[in-house]
């Protein structure tokens, strides 16, 4: 008695799903064939593929006091593959921003691929607040050359820095 019940309800359930579902039905089988789509999107950024630190990590300090806006050092030197990590010290909000007009011709997609995902703009990261919080950007895949950069919020307090890659 009881299975022949079970047997009922479901042979009306299946019934039930395959005559009103035919075109719902259809609806989300071509949502997980799109799904891996997404795959070859992300790949499509052919020329935005972030390159990883394979050198040694370079800090510079971000600080705000009563004797101006800076980064310390402002002058840098690295090789190609080494990593900047600016620490936010002091009179904050600071972040690092290249400009395309002021890198080496041809490094601008690299150098905005190796910011990652924390930025505000292309070549401008997230801003900085707490003490402690830092920026991390890799110099791996960057052609050498001068680069130029500077904080958004205190461009016109002059807090600039160069840095200088050598192969
Ligand atoms: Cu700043």
């Amino acid at each position: 008695m009881k299975f022949k019940g079970i047997a009922l309800v479901a042979s009306v359930l299946v019934l039930g799903a395959c005559g009103g579902g035919e075109t719902t039905a259809e609806a989300p089988a071509a949502a997980p064939a799109a799904a891996p789509a997404a795959t070859p999107a992300g790949g499509a950024m052919a020329s935005g593929t972030a390159m990883p630190i394979t050198g040694k990590m370079i800090e510079i300090r971000m600080v705000g006091d009563a004797k101006g806006y800076r980064y310390e050092p402002a002058i840098v030197s690295a090789q190609v593959g080494d990593g900047l990590k600016f620490l936010m010290e002091s009179g904050g909000p600071h972040n690092v921003a290249f400009e395309a007009s002021m890198i080496p011709a041809g490094s601008a997609a690299q150098l905005d691929a190796n910011f990652g995902t924390d930025k505000i703009g292309t070549m401008s990261s997230g801003l900085k607040m707490a003490p402690g919080e830092s920026i991390t950007i890799s110099l791996g895949g960057l052609p050498a050359g001068v680069y130029e950069f500077n904080c958004t919020p205190h461009l016109a307090m002059n807090m600039k820095g160069t840095l200088t890659i050598t192969p």
